[in-house]
């Protein structure tokens, strides 16, 4: 990142997302255009979304690579009520006017207030650079929630006495003779519920609604009911703890017919409950399902199947106490089963035991398609490692019981999954059958929120590709409506010191554009008043104040605006951010900050103190050294974000509180005698050197000191889960590039590779394998950031705060020694970038796509600038104009397209 100073001279210029608003002109005349169906138009990062309540929502598309020559001099946005009216003189909800610049993403919403339930429809105008070039998009919509509290006129109802904790079925009949126009559910049921109608499921989400401190938010979900109803139906929901003690519920069902008339009920109206074939559910324990207690007559469309109420078998449930939180709609996407694997090997280590292996750690579960006597008994039983004898070993889920049960009612061939947990794991423990589960019998479902991939990644090193896809199945396995530390002990929490150096990671390898706006709320649930928030959100374990490492709070909110643009929600969360580092700044002495819980957490046996009952602190890297250069880098990010939502005020102040604190740092922590800081640890001087705040009369002596101790440890890394990023990326970025390399391919203890030899498929929480009772996930990504370093550094895609939502951005590769082709690709919000590199025969060829829209500024890997050709042509005959030169490189800036150069290498 920018020194302190570089930052200010960046401040005091106005950032590129303010300039387009002061060129806003109204305009209502017509532009004449070219409607590009492909021009991806999205309502809060999604297409035509159902059931959103932002009051501002943001706005974004992207122009198609078929549209490649065009560049957007200006947009204008159309909203109205009625598609018919989507002309700049007649829009009725919201007529942006004509705004000049080349934005696409993070558009704010600036019309009439938006109404519940209304859908709204929208399009987009843009006007070319060269005109009279103009494209349109197609009608595209959303539709708003329920925005307003008291939109909702149902209770919360739960169970009836005796009925603790149990998972509760609600059912009720209902007519829709009539043809309908529209048709909805909203819906709420904590921990998790299932909506089912006429016997199939609402939708494909599964673990719903998206975890949270319900006393602070409880998500809903929207459902189009429509295309379920019949002229009589049945509902049921289903409702667990989840995460939750008592399960409780609220929805409400709307239907409009095209006779005009309406009908609706809501929870209120739904208090029959019953119990059924789920008997328990818990998220870490696991569910039991007694098919036997299934009941096909449930669907029969009439009420005579109760008999009396309350009975043996029907109660009344009764409105309670709500959970206390705002009703929020659910614009994250949903829980999902995202693929299905086969097993790839069954083993039989004692007899009637089978040991399933589905070839890889993830999270999810398994799906049985098995016939059995009624009564006969499955049990699944997960599990990461296994003993020498072939059986599971558990022993590292703690508490977590991670056991299904499957009781079979004996009709023919039965198909079950569970409903209401998932588990982490890689090995299933088969009980009960009388020969081992083949075929279709049992298949291992993934299970996440299905946020898009979007990065790719491929080289000719085959461990760096082994690393790649380890990391990036370790952030799948712990996207569960919250970034999740791990999803398999009694913990599933979303660690805030994790997330800090494994947000760049996950932002390159999925779309996290609606997944971290909802995690930031979580985190500002847990605010409390004097600005402190907690180590996690929701805010279930872990201290408050969290530990300054904690700075995943700012950055949630700065990476969501570098990589999709959304300043919004920059705007919308800055009074809290602010809080947050005010809280900080008061918790100093001398402008030093003293408090740390973790710092650099985890690192290699050696470097923890020993003799800790739990956890794994760095015995030779300061907690007040952390915790002071994070007040650094969170007062930097602060002043940005300041300017992002024009507040040159906080702008300056927070870059000040940044220079002081950067000044204290190096007073206190930087050692003349040694020429390195702290210990002269590698922790240490990559942590000062990633923050920029190294004198540059030191700079040389610190990477300095920084190489001689990774050469001391035989180019082992010493540090833990946040210096690991910073050891990486400092020596790269300070001409060390092999030290890096060597690291990162490194394959005996400690590294990645080592983890690889030992048969991991995703990361563990420790350096060592260990399989005992204590801290030792193996699917856990705090020690993943090897991945962002893969996209940043060896793709070399990075996108540039100043110049949000890739408006400009830059493609710098560095080419190790060792490594002779690199491949890789993101997609962006502008589309997609690619960047391939590979040496061959004395020289280098480079290929980059850059999208529509967009610049990019390309360093061209060269030994010899005048070597470099660009399609078989020198760089002047292609018109491109070098903008200077490195060691390495030749530096130009490329408009949207695709280029092969090649070099002297
Ligand atoms: C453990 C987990 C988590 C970590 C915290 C501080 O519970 O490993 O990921 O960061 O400790």
């Amino acid at each position: 990142m920018p020194n302190v100073i570089a930052m200010i001279a960046i401040l005091s210029r106005k950032p590129a997302f303010a300039l387009v608003f002061l060129f806003l002109v109204a305009c209502t005349g017509a532009l004449r255009a070219q409607t590009v169906s492909q021009l991806q138009p999205t309502v809060q990062y999604a297409v035509n979304p159902l059931g959103i309540d932002e009051t501002n929502p943001v706005f974004g598309w992207t122009i198609p690579e078929s549209q490649r020559s065009f560049r957007q001099r200006s947009y204008q946005v159309l909203v109205a009520d009625d598609p018919a009216l989507l002309t700049p003189a007649t829009a009725n909800v919201w007529n942006s006017g004509l705004v000049t610049g080349a934005v696409s993403s993070g558009i704010t919403y600036a019309g009439k207030p938006l109404e519940s339930r209304r859908r709204y429809y929208w399009k987009v105008l843009l006007q070319g650079v060269k005109s009279p070039d103009t494209l349109s998009s197609d009608v595209a919509n959303f539709e708003m929630g329920l925005m307003q509290q008291s939109d909702w006129r149902g209770d919360w109802i739960s169970y009836p006495f005796g009925w603790v904790g149990r998972v509760l079925y609600y059912r009720c009949v209902f007519p829709a003779g009539k043809p309908l126009k529209r048709a909805r559910a909203y819906v709420s049921g904590i921990g998790y519920y299932t909506l089912k109608l006429n016997s199939k499921k609402v939708g494909n989400c599964v673990l719903d609604p998206a975890t949270s401190d319900y006393a602070k938010s409880v998500y809903y979900n929207t459902f189009d009911i429509a295309p379920y109803l019949t002229a009589n139906n049945v509902m049921m929901l289903t409702v667990a703890p989840g995460w939750y003690g008592q399960p409780k519920m609220r929805l409400q069902v709307e239907l409009e017919f095209t006779d005009g008339s309406q009908q609706s009920f809501t929870s209120s109206d739904m208090r029959i409950v019953t119990l059924g074939p789920i008997q328990r559910a818990g998220i870490l324990d696991g569910e039991y399902y007694d098919a036997r207690e299934e009941h096909p007559e449930w669907w029969l469309p009439t009420d005579t199947i109760i008999h009396g109420l309350p009975s043996k078998h029907w109660g009344v449930a009764h409105s309670v106490e709500p959970p206390g939180g705002r009703m929020r709609a659910q614009q994250l996407e949903p829980i999902e089963v995202v693929e299905t694997i086969r097993p790839v090997a069954v083993s039989q280590p004692k007899p009637g035991v089978y040991v399933v292996d589905a070839g890889q750690n993830l999270a999810g579960w398994a799906a049985l398609k098995l016939a059995g006597k009624r009564g006969d008994k499955v049990e699944l039983r997960f599990a990461e490692t296994l003993y020498p004898d072939g059986t599971i070993n558990q022993e590292n889920l703690r508490t977590a019981a991670a056991t299904d049960t499957y009781i079979f009612k004996g009709e023919g061939t039965e198909s079950w999954e569970p409903s209401f947990t998932y588990h982490g794991f890689r090995y299933i423990q088969v009980e009960g059958l009388s020969k081992p589960p083949a075929g279709d019998e049992l298949l291992v479902r993934r299970v996440r929120s299905s946020v898009p991939v979007s990065g790719t990644f491929n080289s000719s090193n085959p461990l760096l590709n082994r690393i790649y896809k380890m990391v990036q199945h370790t952030e799948a396995s712990n996207l569960h409506s919250i970034p999740t530390d791990c999803p398999q002990r009694d913990e599933r929490m979303g660690w805030m010191n994790d997330l800090t150096v494994r947000i760049e990671q996950a932002l390159y390898n999925f779309n996290m554009a609606r997944f971290y706006p909802k995690f930031l709320q979580d985190v500002v649930d847990t605010q409390h008043e004097d600005g402190d928030i907690t180590d996690t959100a929701p805010y279930r374990v872990g201290g408050r104040p969290a530990d300054p490492v904690s700075a995943s709070f700012l950055l949630l909110a700065a990476e969501s605006y570098r990589f999709y643009g959304n300043g919004h929600l920059v705007e919308k969360h800055y009074t809290a951010l602010k809080a947050w580092v005010d809280m900080l700044e008061k918790k100093t002495v001398d402008g030093v900050l003293e408090y740390s819980y973790y710092g650099d957490w985890s690192p290699p046996a050696a470097f923890s103190v020993n003799g800790q009952a739990y956890g794994a602190l760095s015995k030779n890297t300061p907690g007040n050294l952390m915790s002071t250069g994070y007040l650094y880098y969170s007062a930097a990010l602060l002043s940005k974000m300041a300017g992002v939502i024009r507040n040159p005020s906080d702008s300056i102040r927070y870059a000040q509180l940044a220079q002081r604190t950067a000044a204290v740092f190096n007073n206190k922590f930087y050692n003349a005698a040694t020429g390195g800081y702290g210990s002269n640890n590698q922790s240490c001087n990559s942590f000062a050197l990633f923050l920029g705040i190294v004198p540059a009369d030191k700079l040389q002596r610190v990477v300095a000191n920084l190489k001689e101790d990774v050469v001391k440890h035989d180019f082992h890394l010493t540090t833990g889960n946040l210096c690991t990023k910073y050891l990486l990326e400092s020596l790269t970025e300070n001409g060390e590039v092999e030290a890096a390399y060597r690291i990162a391919t490194q394959e005996t203890y400690p590294s990645w590779g080592y983890m690889l030899s030992k048969g991991a498929t995703t990361l563990w929480e420790r350096w060592e394998y260990e399989t005992g009772g204590s801290m030792n996930s193996h699917n856990h990504p705090m020690m993943g950031s090897v991945g962002s370093w893969f996209y940043k550094y060896l793709v070399g895609i990075v996108p540039e705060a100043e110049h949000a939502g890739f408006e400009r951005f830059t493609i710098r590769p560095y080419l190790p020694e060792h490594l002779q082709f690199v491949e890789g690709s993101y997609h962006s919000v502008k589309g997609m970038i690619r960047s391939s590199w590979k040496k061959e025969k004395g020289k280098v060829q480079f290929t980059v796509t850059v999208p529509p829209n967009s610049v990019a500024k390309v360093y061209i890997p060269a030994h010899d600038p005048k070597s470099v050709r660009v399609n078989g042509k020198s760089l002047k005959a292609a018109g491109i104009t070098a903008s200077g030169t490195t060691a390495q490189a030749v530096m130009a800036d490329l408009q949207p397209g695709e280029y092969h150069f090649s070099s002297k290498w």
